[in-house]
């Protein structure tokens, strides 16, 4: 049994929707990020840097923060959503990829276009060009893809939730074919769509 703390964030939804994928029994602890709940001294015994998602596996004892590693570590765990062989590292680096750059960018551009609007010509231009900057690399990448290393793996899951947010960092998905046909596509995946609505339900995943 996996104890999953999570919100209703892209790196929240990153890791229910693995759970969901794997359908592997799980308790979720919802960690209200609104109300400070991150900062209560149990949590951050858990999750020293103060951010969700964590996990804790009450079967092995491994208590783990950051969504990259939690991911890796149950792929592993179960042997499922990895890719095999000379692709393993195209995952590896797609997945660092999300952690390092697309997710930390669009949380800026969330930020400044979506909860700040009007504070800062600057940083909106930054983010909203470094958004779009992305979605082209994504887009190149998926050229003649189905996913982004090959069969679908915890690359592809790491990156939707973010790209489910297309609205808010004022991308037109119609302008990047590619990554539109493979959002789609996961999109319409029953567990995509159990997991998004973990710790509870927002709003249905948006569609272009
Ligand atoms: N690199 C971390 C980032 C986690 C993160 O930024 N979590 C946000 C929600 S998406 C959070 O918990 N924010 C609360 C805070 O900063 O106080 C990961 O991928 O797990």
């Amino acid at each position: 049994m996996i104890d999953l703390y999570t919100w209703t964030t892209p790196n929240g939804r990153k890791v229910s929707i693995l759970l969901e994928e794997l359908g592997v029994p799980y308790t979720v602890h919802a960690i209200d990020i609104g109300k400070d709940d991150q900062f209560a001294p149990e949590f951050l015994k858990i999750s020293p840097n103060n951010k969700i998602p964590a996990i804790v596996d009450r079967e092995t004892g491994a208590s783990l923060m950051e969504s990259g590693a939690i991911m890796l570590y149950l792929a592993q765990k179960h042997r499922r959503f990895l890719v095999e062989g000379d692709g393993y590292w195209s995952m590896v680096e797609w997945l660092m990829w999300q952690m390092g750059g697309l997710g930390p960018m669009l949380g800026q551009a969330h930020h400044f276009l979506k909860f700040n609007k009007g504070t800062s010509d600057y940083a909106e231009a930054r983010y909203g060009k470094e958004a779009q900057r992305l979605y082209s690399v994504l887009n190149t990448r998926l050229d003649g893809r189905e996913y982004v290393a090959g069969p679908y793996s915890i690359a592809d899951m790491a990156i939707f939730p973010w790209i489910a947010r297309f609205d808010w960092q004022e991308i037109d998905l119609n302008a990047y074919p590619n990554v539109k046909d493979w959002y789609l596509r996961i999109a319409e995946r029953p567990a995509v769509q159990k997991g998004y609505q973990i710790p509870k339900y927002v709003t249905d995943i948006p569609m272009p």
